[in-house]
């Protein structure tokens, strides 16, 4: 792609309200524009990144057989009368009637209707264990949305379900979802912590957040800082080891402010192992056993003969939100550099147009259709601006190779950059090889 033709509208005044690094960010590169308080569109820049981010948390849940599908975002109001969630869920639910008056809403979480699903489709404990995902847009009408599409009213959500015939199996799901987010936080390069969390809205007795330190994240974190030390490579995808992950995990102290009791932080956690930082939530699980398989009579035949209710857990990831949360983290003193695996390019060429205008632009042309024809995500910056105005720009897109051509390259060897380091001069088939790894 050329610079000069990417839809990059560029916002150099700010709303007051954009006080977060990611806000702000999102809104200067053009990332997303705002249509009315807490709605989003996503242009160009912004959405590449979140389909990167997408696919690989699609990945992760495909690795531990969860089927994808998709359910629409706009649900019937009966099956959430059905659950008695209809009422309790209070003003963060849109509500909608359509022209035969009939109720409907855009739904918030996706409980009630997965569960109407599997119980006129599934009728036998043979069928199980299931898991089911999608990945698809929530409203939730917050009454404050703030910090951009990190707490806003329509956001990206992947939500599993999974179905299994008594709790020990269930826990057994939990924990299968419980290693795939931490799989997926990994490729992403972030470092989420799992913590026990209370359940809310969605209900259950047994819950964990999944949050990455930010000074700007909403919660506050308390946590031992032994839990960096667990390694998930120590355990393989098989029941008893992904118990003993969870155990281990359970076993140090690390809550937000809802579960936070500081006599138990100070005689659990060693003053110098204690950490209290913000976070951001990017992950929730829940198993809340039959909180909807009774209300909603989803009941499976069993080997005895009786009809029981499925014990069910749900799994949900911000994949809008990870954007802002990848920002957090990775935005420093002004300079952005997106992890390579969601990186809007993989290298941006920028020719040197105050030297050697002509020359510079025909050997970078050059470099970029070499790349192209590799299938390597190439950014030619042609636009016609000086260096400086070069450089600052490419600091917020966060591309984090660079190959710079002006004075400093040789015939074959041209200036290249990975952001944060030092530039080396490297041929061409060098740098190719550095991409492709
Ligand atoms: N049904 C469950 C699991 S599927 C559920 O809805 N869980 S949740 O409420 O915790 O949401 C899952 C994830 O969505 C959160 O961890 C968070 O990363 C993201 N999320 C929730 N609310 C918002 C919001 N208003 N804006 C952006 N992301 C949000």
């Amino acid at each position: 792609m050329k610079l000069s033709k990417l839809f990059l509208p560029l916002v150099k005044d700010l709303p007051a309200d954009a006080r977060t690094k990611s806000h702000q960010l999102m809104l200067r590169t053009g990332m997303i524009k705002q249509s009315a308080a807490g709605i989003y569109s996503w242009l160009p820049l912004g959405f590449k990144i979140m389909k990167k981010i997408e696919s690989i948390v699609r990945d992760e849940q495909n690795k531990i057989d969860a089927q994808e599908m998709l359910m629409p975002t706009i649900q019937s109001a009966d099956i959430w009368k059905e659950s008695g969630r209809y009422d309790d869920y209070g003003e963060e639910m849109l509500r909608v009637k359509d022209r035969q008056g009939r109720e409907m809403l855009y739904g918030p979480t996706n409980e009630e209707l997965i569960t109407e699903i599997f119980r006129t489709s599934i009728k036998s404990y043979k069928s199980l264990p299931q898991m089911l995902y999608h990945i698809q847009w929530k409203f939730r009408d917050e009454i404050r949305p703030r910090f951009g599409i990190m707490r806003c009213r329509e956001f990206y959500m992947k939500d599993a379900y999974s179905f299994d015939i008594d709790e020990n199996q269930a826990k057994q799901s939990y924990n299968k979802m419980f290693y795939a987010y931490l799989k997926t936080f990994n490729k992403l390069e972030l470092q989420a912590i799992p913590m026990a969390a209370d359940t809310g809205p969605i209900g259950g007795d047994l819950s964990h957040e999944f949050i990455i330190l930010a000074e700007t994240g909403e919660s506050n974190v308390y946590a031992d800082k032994k839990i960096f030390d667990i390694e998930l490579k120590n355990y393989k995808f098989d029941r008893s080891s992904l118990e003993k992950m969870r155990n281990d995990f359970s076993a140090l102290y690390a809550v937000t402010d809802e579960k936070f009791n500081k006599n138990d932080f100070d005689s659990k956690v060693k003053k110098s192992d204690q950490i209290s930082k913000k976070g951001i939530e990017v992950g929730h699980i829940f198993y809340f056993g039959d909180k909807y398989s009774i209300p909603l009579n989803c009941l499976v035949d069993h080997q005895e003969g009786k009809k029981i209710p499925v014990k069910m857990g749900s799994y949900g990831i911000g994949v809008s939100r990870l954007v802002g949360a990848l920002i957090e983290v990775n935005f420093q003193n002004d300079i952005m550099k997106w992890p390579k695996s969601v990186s809007p390019y993989d290298i941006v060429i920028i020719p040197n147009i105050n030297k050697n205008k002509k020359q510079s632009f025909e050997i970078a042309v050059k470099i970029y259709k070499e790349l192209k024809k590799q299938k390597i995500d190439v950014l030619l910056d042609d636009v016609d601006e000086n260096m400086s105005a070069k450089f600052k720009k490419h600091e917020l897109i966060g591309i984090p190779y660079q190959i710079i051509i002006g004075s400093k390259s040789e015939e074959n060897r041209f200036e290249f950059k990975e952001v944060g380091k030092n530039a080396t001069l490297l041929s061409l088939e060098e740098i190719k090889e550095i991409i492709k790894n």
